[in-house]
């Protein structure tokens, strides 16, 4: 039986690099669709036809240069688009948003690995998202050595960011870090070190229980009985 809400709900996947995020989206989707769960998947930056054109801009190693401002705007201007084209609509017809990356990603590239002052973010977060944040929050943590490594063994040639240092690596993943230590309840830290099996196992456990606390909220709301999942 298909489970609607009145608002859909959005969940991210967070990380550095190779963390295995796009790997588990599948995997998250399917346990969603098992629940009744209606979803979209998408990913950031991108999931709209103007976003995933920015996107080409924002990854393209020929970009050399291209400053920590105009990199932030860039980002928002590809989220905005997002938004509205993609996200928004879906939520508000009651699916759920499964996405590859998001703001956190901002704060954790721009901020923590270009030296972006966060307040700066914030600002853009305010302007394009108004008041929407994720409603679940997934952060891939390893150490970056372990992520690049992983990414590496992939054919594709580096993009802008692959490009980058461990240190700048090191940073994006501290940022993550004190983010989710910041505001629990909406972040789960995942040990992405584990291998593919025990992730997915995680990401399935943290998953139930959050479906459970959200049907159980809305049955409460509206006296109707049943978590989806059960
Ligand atoms: N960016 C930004 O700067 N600011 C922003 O606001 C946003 C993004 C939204 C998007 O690139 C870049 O944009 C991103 C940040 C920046 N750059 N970086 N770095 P992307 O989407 O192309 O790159 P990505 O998000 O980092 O994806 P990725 O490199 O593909 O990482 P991943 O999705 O986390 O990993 P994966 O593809 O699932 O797995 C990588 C490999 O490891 C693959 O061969 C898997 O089979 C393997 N794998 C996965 N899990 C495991 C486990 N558990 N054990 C062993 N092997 C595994």
């Amino acid at each position: 039986m298909q489970k609607t809400l009145q608002r859909g709900r959005l969940i991210t996947l967070e990380g550095i690099e190779g963390a295995g995020k796009s790997t588990q989206v599948e995997h998250l989707a399917g346990l969603l669709r098992e629940c009744g769960i209606t979803l979209v998947t998408t990913r950031e930056p991108g999931g709209s036809p103007i976003a995933e054109r920015l996107r080409s801009l924002l990854l393209d190693p020929l970009n050399t240069g291209m400053s920590g401002i105009a990199e932030l705007l860039l980002m928002f201007a590809a989220r905005a688009e997002h938004l509205e084209r993609t996200i928004r609509p879906a939520l508000d017809a009651g699916h759920w948003v499964i996405c590859d990356r998001f703001t956190d990603a901002t704060y954790a590239y721009q901020g923590g690995g270009r030296g972006v002052d966060p307040e700066r973010i914030a600002i853009l977060e305010a302007l394009v998202q108004g008041s929407l944040r994720p409603d679940l929050t997934f952060v891939f943590d390893l150490p970056p050595e372990l992520g690049l490594a992983r990414a590496r063994h992939r054919a594709e040639s580096a993009d802008r960011f692959e490009q980058e240092t461990i240190q700048f690596f090191a940073s994006v993943r501290a940022v993550y870090l004190e983010r989710a230590q910041a505001c629990p309840s909406r972040y789960r830290v995942i040990d992405a070190s584990a291998s593919l099996a025990d992730v997915a196992e995680q990401v399935c456990r943290l998953t139930r229980c959050f479906i459970d606390l959200t049907w159980n909220a809305h049955c409460d709301q509206t006296n109707r009985a049943s978590s989806p999942c059960a």
